[in-house]
């Protein structure tokens, strides 16, 4: 059985992933109106994860007898001025986020959830490549400033991105 306290946490965090997909499928229709569409296929795909993010915990809670509570999702801003500005975004974001999971950490520590501070180990982990991806994506941007060409070319390889769904018997993937 999981604490009235550690529920209410995770709670809060299957709100913060929903309103990561929200904020990445508003990139990706941004996106779209530029006419960029890997970019737009990249932030889509992002969105699925974050689904993805929210449906894990969603099962966790459930797994452990407690009791998911849905939240509001606020309204994501839905403009950018640059492809550069919209990553910086998603940056900061997944900063946050990783804070988020560090609380979450420290709250199963301190009521001494051994099953939780495992469950979210699997976050901790993939904040750090979440982090680093959206790092490496705005350091290119960065790099290629103006360059039309290389925009293009950044767009044909987010372009390539696919979503691999988790395997149904696989709770660590
Ligand atoms: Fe973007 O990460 Fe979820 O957790």
């Amino acid at each position: 059985m999981i604490s009235k306290k550690m529920e209410g946490a995770l709670n809060g965090q299957i709100q913060e992933e929903f309103y990561s997909a929200y904020l990445y499928l508003s990139m990706s229709a941004w996106f779209e109106t530029k006419n960029l569409k890997g970019f737009a296929n990249w932030m889509k795909i992002q969105n699925l994860e974050e689904q993805m993010h929210a449906i894990k915990i969603f099962d966790y809670i459930n797994e452990r007898g407690g009791n998911v509570q849905l939240q509001n999702i606020n309204k994501p801003q839905n403009e950018w001025n640059s492809p550069l500005e919209a990553f910086e975004a998603a940056y900061k974001h997944e900063q946050h986020i990783s804070g988020c999971f560090n609380d979450l950490v420290h709250l199963a520590m301190e009521e001494k959830d051994r099953a939780s501070q495992i469950f979210l180990d699997w976050f901790v982990n993939e904040q750090v490549e979440e982090e680093a991806t959206a790092d490496e994506i705005v350091q290119q941007l960065r790099i290629i400033g103006d360059n039309g060409h290389g925009l293009l070319m950044i767009d044909r390889e987010l372009g390539a991105r696919v979503f691999t769904p988790p395997a149904q018997s696989d709770k660590n993937a």
